[in-house]
């Protein structure tokens, strides 16, 4: 007999339906005691056309319009945020209070002092919790990390992000509303610096430990856009690129770069690490190919010979490879919707006595206060240590 645990998703935009799509799909293709069940979704008052609509399509039993009444509820169990990031300390403070469980969307807070009171919360309760930094279990990360643990690439001595989009180029999109308050710092907290970076932050300290320092340089190119909820031409306050070098505890060097205006970049998420003993290269837009450079091989203790060294393009999609052997047969890909099951599978893994969740809201600290030195790098223009 399984376990019901009753999900309410607060937000049914672009994450919502990722998410609510993972909880559906987690029982069916991983075996664990729990099995979610979509108790309610909540949504916008100003459109319950919409809010019905997301409720039929994904089959929730009931929908809400106030989010502090989803918490009141007592046939909830977990509290998935999926809402504009202004409202993530409210709602975990309130939901930890509650004694729900909690899975936040990523970038945890607005800023580090938000997210320090949102650990204490959780850690306070004693309840679950999880951030949605999903990239961790596209396979192809999760192998680097493997990787690494073998001890395949070695001593690092670089770490080399990218995280580039093209969808505000155009003067005429607007900041704001529903669709676009990525681009209103007042509801975003940041632009590329908490959307993008936040990932590549999270991804390369799990691959390679901690960042210690950062100098940063951000920029934004479009200085005024009209604003969806006042109708009036506004400044533009986030950040439509960024770049930073940091330094790691463990000696390596690292370059992030992210933008919103990489003319053909989609969802450019890319890592390459150099080691002592191999390199390995990862690009989302071909989420299922892993570059790797074998010099060395630890297991054996021997150099790879001369005439073989070259790049290996693995294709991900072995049984032997993570997550793989849950999904198809080799050869047939997964994509971006699976890396949110993954974390769902794993999360509730950790529920049932497997190993312990990773990211919680803690680890999502250290993500943020690298975030907010970034900024503060790119405000002073010079070095900022990693504090905490
Ligand atoms: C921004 O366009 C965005 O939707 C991010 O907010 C997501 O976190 C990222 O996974 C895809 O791009």
């Amino acid at each position: 007999m399984s376990t019901p645990l009753n999900i309410a998703v607060l937000g049914c935009g672009f994450m919502g339906r990722a998410h609510s799509n993972a909880w559906l799909q987690v029982s069916h293709f991983f075996t664990l005691q729990h099995k979610p069940v979509l108790k309610v979704c909540c949504g916008s008052s100003n459109d319950p056309a919409k809010l019905n609509k997301f409720r039929e399509a994904w089959g929730y039993d009931s929908v809400e319009s106030d989010w502090k009444k989803v918490i009141d509820r007592k046939d909830v169990d977990v509290i998935d945020i999926c809402v504009p990031n202004h409202l993530h300390h409210e709602i975990v403070l309130a939901a930890a209070k509650a004694g729900k469980m909690v899975v936040c969307e990523k970038p945890l807070a607005m800023n580090v002092a938000e997210a320090e009171e949102m650990v204490a919360a959780v850690e306070k309760a004693g309840v679950a919790n999880m951030v949605t930094f999903n990239y961790r279990r596209v396979p192809a990360i999760a192998l680097i990390k493997q990787l690494i643990d073998e001890g395949r690439i070695g001593r690092p001595y670089h770490y080399r992000a990218t995280y580039n989009q093209d969808y505000t180029i155009s003067p005429e999109v607007p900041q704001g509303g529903r669709a676009l308050w990525r681009l209103d710092a007042k509801v975003a907290g940041s632009g590329v610096t908490g959307d993008l970076l936040a990932h590549s932050i999270d991804t390369a300290q799990w691959l390679n430990g901690p960042i210690r320092r950062v100098v940063a340089h951000t920029e934004t190119f479009v200085k005024e856009r009209k604003h969806v909820d006042s109708g009036k031409v506004e400044p533009v306050t986030i950040d439509d690129a960024c770049m930073f070098l940091a330094t790691f505890a463990n000696g390596s060097m690292g370059t992030f770069e992210s933008t919103r205006y990489a003319r053909g970049r989609k969802n450019y998420n890319t890592l390459e690490m150099n080691g002592e003993n191999g390199s390995v290269f990862f690009n989302l837009e071909d989420p299922h190919l892993l570059d790797f450079f074998r010099y060395a091989d630890p297991i054996s203790g021997k150099k790879v010979e001369d005439h073989l060294t070259g790049w290996q393009e693995i294709n991900v999609t072995n049984f032997e490879h993570p997550y793989m052997k849950n999904w198809w047969v080799p050869g047939c890909t997964i994509g971006y919707e699976h890396t949110f099951t993954n974390s769902f599978a794993d999360f509730l893994s950790s529920l049932e006595g497997g190993p312990k969740f990773e990211p919680t809201l803690r680890t999502a600290l250290s993500t943020q206060r690298v975030c907010d030195a970034v900024l503060e790098s790119a405000k002073k223009g010079s070095w900022v240590e990693i504090g905490g």
